[in-house]
């Protein structure tokens, strides 16, 4: 086959058998899709009343206006503000899971469940205004766990206190003067599905301002999920681990842990312990446990599990013929998964009330009972291991090795074997003295409209070579750890000559392999990479706006993506695309998220689907926010000035 839409050889391999056996896949789906809806791809189709679809040709009379008389800019900002409302709850709910588990752990009701790091318990009380002197974690524990859940409801106007206490000052200001600051969680998603309602706002600029109030609590749900999944299962320390298809194996009873949610996974992870000899009594050597998609990237951090592969080939791990069981939760399942289970012996296990796959087998899942029904789950795939067929497996032989676990903490503690008063320094410090250029965070998703995995390592590969320093969650990090670049031999590979010397002082200093790009986790671990830049900031003593700081999602694809995108360019981060989103069926909005934007927040949305073009632009704006430093510091040094009146017309 010469028309592969993926770098991965495990997956050109898999996808090769799926070419023979006549499998479909998302890869093949998406040929089938063509040519896609223009009205739709540019954003421009409004079917949120029952008179649609509308859709607007500008150059027919008449049809340059929905039948309501909704113009184009109001049909694009209502779409994509809808989206951010999805991805808001898709983020938020996910927290909210977590923050019951905390509730109900601290009230005994999850006896499966315990306070894992009580010292982040502690830190994130302190931050929030939660009393700890002379108190015992369960009681702390249920003052965090209750506070966040009033971020979800609360009835009065101050901010969310997940928001509020993760910011400067300033970003404080821009936020209450933009009127973005979301009253709730629940309440912005709520209010912006009101907002965008048949005959409400028709404002695209005030539409686009209640989506990025919808994605800051976006950001809240966020943060306060990765808080409390800390608390309960551990903050992230550097692990070594592999990657990919290879990390399957024959003699094992293979389970996949896919979705998001640690509630689940880190069940499955201690119970799996706990059955191994079961699963020698059914003939296997043991369990072998691997992650997909974001509960991959979580289990990874925590647990040091493999991760089998990301969202594009989540089909392509069953056609091995040796995946016994795949576990899923919520967001991101593909439902083709089980088409292909169809043809194989795979069982594939939902396990949420409201995330069902029809054909799937379900296991209900709830904190209250978590271990029980892991044991069920598990058993579950113990007894389907004989059931395979000896001549479909398949396992391609390309695995790799990682090095993930880089929460902000774990990241802290290694810097500070080379700063032990100020570990982020090593990181500005290397920025001041030119050493990297700059900090860029990969995040995001797989997707069709691109070469799987392709972009990502390109435009990585590109800021890696010229000195930037890299950090990733999500799929675009399971791409990364898939093909070799989160190992040190990526740093000997690909890293500039600067960036390979801060590494290496890195690495002298603290005794531990590094990797070039470091895993930060999941996509609601997003909210690490903003702890990063935040503290960054204040050590640098810039705001965000100024910071040598960029965010890429060269294949984003989920509403997650849009609303993660959102609330990082309301923070002040430029922030590449490289799908184009569907918005540019209105040249208006399309200026408001690239240029309008840059001017009102600092950060602003990079739009560019050709990654050369991507990378060299992202380049351009961590060079030019460098350089502006530069000219900033010397100037305050001539003139002794206070150094933010300075850079205040300097953003961007
Ligand atoms: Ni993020 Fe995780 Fe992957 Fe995209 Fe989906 S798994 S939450 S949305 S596809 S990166
Ligand atoms: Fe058409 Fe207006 Fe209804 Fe949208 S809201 S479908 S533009 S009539």
């Amino acid at each position: 086959m010469s028309d592969y839409r993926t770098i991965d050889p495990a997956a050109q391999e898999m996808l090769e058998i799926a070419e023979r056996f006549g499998i479909s896949t998302q890869f093949d789906r998406y040929k089938a899709q063509q040519p896609q809806c223009k009205f739709g791809l540019t954003g421009v189709c409004c079917k949120i009343c029952m008179q649609g679809p509308c859709r607007i040709i500008p150059t027919k009379k008449g049809a340059d206006m929905g039948i309501c008389g909704a113009r184009d800019y109001t049909i694009v900002s209502r779409n994509v503000a809808r989206s951010i409302a999805g991805g808001a709850s898709a983020h938020s709910d996910h927290g909210r899971e977590i923050a019951h588990t905390l509730l109900a752990t601290a009230e005994g009701k999850a006896p499966d469940y315990r306070i894992k790091d009580s010292d982040k318990l502690h830190k994130v009380a302190q931050r929030v205004g939660i009393a700890t002197q002379g108190r015992k974690d369960v009681d702390i524990a249920k003052d965090v766990a209750i506070l966040a859940l009033n971020d979800y409801g609360k009835y009065t106007e101050e901010p969310c206190v997940w928001l509020d206490t993760n910011i400067d000052d300033e970003r404080k200001k821009k936020f209450k003067k933009t009127r973005i600051s979301p009253p709730a969680i629940d309440r912005s998603v709520v209010q912006l599905f009101h907002e965008t309602h048949m005959g409400t706002d028709a404002d695209p600029v005030n539409i686009i301002f209640g989506g990025l109030q919808a994605a800051l609590s976006d950001f809240t749900g966020m943060s306060l999920s990765t808080d409390l999944s800390d608390i309960l299962f551990g903050t992230p320390e550097p692990v070594k681990t592999s990657a990919n298809l290879g990390t399957l194996r024959k003699e094992y009873v293979n389970i996949a842990i896919h979705g998001h949610n640690p509630v689940l996974s880190e069940m499955i992870v201690d119970v799996a312990d706990e059955l191994q000899e079961e699963a020698k009594t059914a003939g296997a050597s043991g369990i072998n446990l691997v992650g997909i998609c974001c509960t991959g990237n979580e289990v990874l951090m925590r647990r040091g599990v493999p991760t089998a592969t990301n969202f594009g080939t989540q089909e392509l791990a069953i056609m091995t013929g040796v995946l016994d069981a795949m576990v899923v939760d919520v967001q991101c399942i593909a439902p083709g998964v089980q088409e292909v289970c169809n043809c194989y012996h795979t069982i594939t296990i939902s396990t949420i009330k409201f995330s069902k796959i029809p054909g799937a087998a379900h296991i209900e899942f709830t904190p209250a009972t978590a271990k029980e029904s892991a044991r069920e789950i598990i058993r579950l795939a113990i007894a389907n291991f004989g059931n395979r067929r000896a001549d479909l497996v398949h396992i391609p032989n390309f695995k790799k090795n990682v090095i993930g676990g880089f929460s902000v903490e774990a990241m802290m503690d290694v810097f500070s074997k080379v700063n032990a008063s100020s570990p982020i320094s090593v990181l500005s410090d290397a920025i001041k003295n030119g050493e990297i250029k700059g900090i860029c965070a990969f995040a995001g998703c797989n997707n069709q409209k691109t070469v799987h995995d392709g972009d990502i390592i390109k435009i990585a590969e590109y800021l890696a070579k010229n000195d930037v320093f890299l950090v990733s969650t999500g799929c675009s990090a399971g791409a990364f750890a898939k093909l070799g670049m989160m190992s040190p031999e990526g740093v000997e590979k690909f890293a500039g000559p600067g960036l390979k010397k801060v590494i290496k002082r890195i690495q002298d200093a603290a005794g531990i392999e590094l990797p070039l790009v470091f895993h930060m986790g999941s996509c609601v671990d997003n909210s690490r990479i903003q702890q990063l830049w935040h503290h960054l900031a204040l050590d640098m003593g810039v705001s965000v706006p100024q910071l040598p700081f960029v965010a890429s999602a060269p294949e984003a694809t989920s509403e997650k993506a849009v609303s993660i995108g959102s609330w990082m360019a309301a923070m002040g981060i430029p922030t590449h695309v490289g799908v184009m989103p569907p918005l540019d069926g209105s040249p208006l909005i399309f200026d408001l998220v690239t240029e309008v934007a840059r001017d009102v927040f600092g950060g602003y949305f990079i739009l560019e689907t050709d990654a050369e073009k991507g990378a060299q632009k992202l380049l351009e704006r961590l060079e030019k926010r460098a350089w502006r430093l530069k000219v900033h510091d010397k100037a305050s040094e001539i003139y002794n000035s206070s150094t933010n009146l300075m850079t205040e017309l300097m953003e961007g």
